[in-house]
């Protein structure tokens, strides 16, 4: 993320809603007080007769934009969404899901956060997920995540699979879109942050993690005065099986690359793929040290005008991994910048300033470059690229020997956008749009292929501090159009105050018309971290699970599994001092209810719910054990452990699930 703008931010549009909702503040009051009614000429809405519609308008102060915005987004009781966002959580560690356009929140995924209602991180197999993120040993219970990914096939999104990057730990996750659970986290050994991940490639044989801030590869001490020799970034490419919805470390590797600090990467699609596109900035290799009077990272980051566009072919690299020529950090293959240079894997390409967003468009053709500095977006073409490749258009090598093509043989175009320009989304249209940083607005501005060529048609502000947008099915090869979502950083006025940590403000924007149409249409809060990226999908193309398939369905296997206890199967064995547990949950009632066993003794506990009604979760809180699944019908989970505190502990299902709910519970006596 830049750098704030430190200017005031004009308040577009002060609302009326917001007199509005401040009016209606009022009016509570004065009606709490017993006093007098609403502010002079102010008409209060709750004297507004139930079902006046214009009455409410009236009242509210409604404009005919806000009244087309309430009915394009108003969603009644039991109508679905036409898409889904999935938005990173940001600092929660989660994942969001949302739909569009009613804008309402249908779910967060617990991802590398504990979380209570969904049992994450309360079941030892949950545990065991969330400890594929453990870091040297600890474990690190929160992330910074940034960019979800959604599986595509043919570079469609296909529903099944989504990925997400921690930045602030180097760790990748995947989750299970069967039924929305993370099944795996993995934390790279080679690096200790990241940043331009999680991307797929077309067919999602690929998950790309793209790191951030230099460092010695591995882990790995050496001084800041031995940077260049020593301070490496790096690419890493996560294989992805499909079939056991796992990546595969065993057949994953990484690339090594100079210590420019990369940033965001797309993968290349149709023409273009098989190449990974990565930016970079601090290619000055500033090494910070303000407190010694040196120039501070961001000065000493942002003095050329041009860092590099990193263009890898990862077939080659593909084939130089599986030709052994790697060498092993920390045991994961790295191929070498040497290497990389010699087979020409890597090559260059100068982009204009401070660059962050890169963005292939959905025809694969052309590459979308941000420079935060630069008031331009910047095309580059891609056959431009490999005939400047092919033909050895190079306008010199960086330090590391890398070749760096021509600026002007890849250049397609140059638009003015406006200020402090991040990430581009595309649509059905022809239109591009870029999120501007310091502007504060959503450009929409037309490709090459488009209604006007290479022109800037539109700008709307958003509010504020626009990060990245996204636009329906807007990575993929075709882009529907519609809706684009701005993610935007501190609402500051938009809300009411809830303290100096100010909410982030989701803006669902109308971008279905051409021209100058774009319209904003609702604004949603996010209580929770700063979610930088969201990917919005056809709902249609989701198809999760409902309940689970089968009874004594494990989640991690995605499959039945054996042994798992049924109906008819509940018993209590003890074998020397472990005791064992096979018990089902059906509502209203535990089987079996009591569970005896004496101090020190080992507890293997296998739970099954069996109730197959879509509203039958059974939840399993058990006090003083720090156990507390969430059992969705059908599923099984084991627990093991010691049972070293005695005492009598009522384990209880921790979700309403009938009317007799509060009697579903069991005593758990540890003697001794
Ligand atoms: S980043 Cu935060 S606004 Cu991590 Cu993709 Cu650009
Ligand atoms: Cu089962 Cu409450």
């Amino acid at each position: 993320m830049p750098e704030r703008d430190l200017a005031p931010h004009p308040t577009h549009r002060l609302s009326t809603r917001r007199t509005t909702v401040l009016a209606v503040a009022g009016l509570a009051l004065a009606l709490v007080a017993a006093c007098a009614g609403p502010p002079p000429g102010q008409q209060p809405v709750l004297s507004v007769e139930p079902g006046d519609t214009e009455g409410v308008i009236a009242a509210r102060g409604l404009t005919p934009d806000d009244v087309y915005a309430a009915v394009k987004t108003y969603t009644p009781t039991g109508q679905k969404d036409d898409y889904v966002l999935f938005a990173s959580g940001g600092h929660s560690g989660q994942v969001l899901v949302i739909g569009v356009p009613s804008m309402r929140l249908l779910k967060v995924i617990a991802v590398f956060t504990p979380e209570p209602w969904q049992g994450w991180g309360y079941s030892d197999e949950t545990r065991a997920v969330l400890a594929g993120g453990d870091v040297h040993g600890k474990s690190i219970p929160w992330a910074d995540t940034h960019h979800p990914a959604l599986s595509e096939t043919g570079g469609e999104y296909d529903g099944q699979f989504l990925f997400i990057n921690d930045k602030a730990q180097a760790r990748v996750a995947v989750i299970d879109l069967r039924d929305f659970e993370t099944k795996q986290i993995l934390n790279n050994p080679i690096s200790t942050s990241d940043h331009g991940g999680t991307f797929v490639t077309p067919d999602s044989e690929w998950v790309i993690e793209g790191g951030q801030y230099a460092a010695p590869l591995g882990t790995r001490w050496a001084s800041l005065d031995e940077y260049e020799a020593e301070y490496r970034g790096m690419v890493t490419f996560w294989k992805f099986d499909r079939e056991a919805g796992r990546i595969d470390p065993d057949r994953s590797f990484a690339l090594e690359l100079p210590p420019y600090w990369q940033d965001l990467c797309d993968a290349g699609k149709l023409v273009s793929e098989g190449w990974i596109f990565c930016n970079s900035f601090n290619t000055e290799m500033a090494t910070g040290g303000i407190e010694d009077g040196r120039p501070p990272f961001e000065a000493g980051a942002s003095q050329r005008d041009m860092d590099y566009l990193h263009i890898i072919d990862l077939v080659k690299a593909t084939e130089l991994a599986a030709a052994g020529r790697t060498t092993e950090i920390e045991g994961f293959p790295v191929i070498g910048l040497d290497t990389a240079v010699e087979e020409g894997v890597l090559h260059f390409l100068p982009e204009p300033k401070s660059p962050h967003g890169v963005d292939v468009t959905p025809d694969g053709g052309q590459l979308v470059i941000s420079g935060k500095l630069d008031p331009h977006v910047t095309v580059f073409g891609f056959e431009k690229i490999r005939t400047a490749i092919e033909e050895g258009n190079f306008s010199g090598t960086d330090g590391y020997g890398v070749p760096i093509i021509d600026f002007d043989a890849a250049l397609v175009k140059q638009v003015e956008v406006g200020l402090g320009p991040l990430h581009t989304q595309f649509d059905n249209q022809g239109y591009a749009y870029t999120s501007l940083f310091l502007d504060s607005a959503v450009a929409r501005w037309s490709l090459g292929n488009g209604p006007t060529p290479w022109s800037l048609v539109q700008k709307i502000p958003v509010h504020y501090n626009v990060g990245h947008i996204v636009a329906a099915e807007g990575d993929t090869v075709s882009p529907d159009g519609g809706y684009l979502v701005a993610l935007n950083k501190w609402s500051i006025d938009r809300f009411l105050t809830v303290g100096p940590l100010h909410p982030q403000n989701f803006q669902l924007l109308d971008i279905s018309g051409t021209g100058e149409s774009m319209r904003l249409l609702y604004d949603m809060p996010i209580g929770l971290g700063e979610p930088h990226y969201v990917q919005m999908i056809e709902a249609a193309k989701l198809h999760p699970w409902e309940i689970y398939p089968e009874i004594g369905w494990d989640p991690g296997l995605q499959a039945k599994r054996e042994g798992a206890p049924e109906n008819g199967d509940e018993r209590i064995e003890r074998r020397g001092d472990t005791v064992e547990v096979w018990m089902t949950t059906i509502r209203s009632h535990f089987t079996p209810e009591r569970v005896e066993v004496k101090k020190g003794d080992h507890v293997i506990w296998h739970i099954t719910n069996i109730d197959t009604a879509k509203d039958a979760t059974h939840g399993f809180a058990l006090p003083g054990y720090n156990y507390n699944l969430s059992l969705e019908p059908g599923e099984t989970t084991t627990l093991e452990f010691e049972a070293d505190t005695s005492g009598v502990f009522s384990y209880y299902c921790s979700e309403f699930c009938s009317a007799l709910h509060l009697e579903m519970t069991g005593y758990f006596l540890v003697e001794g």
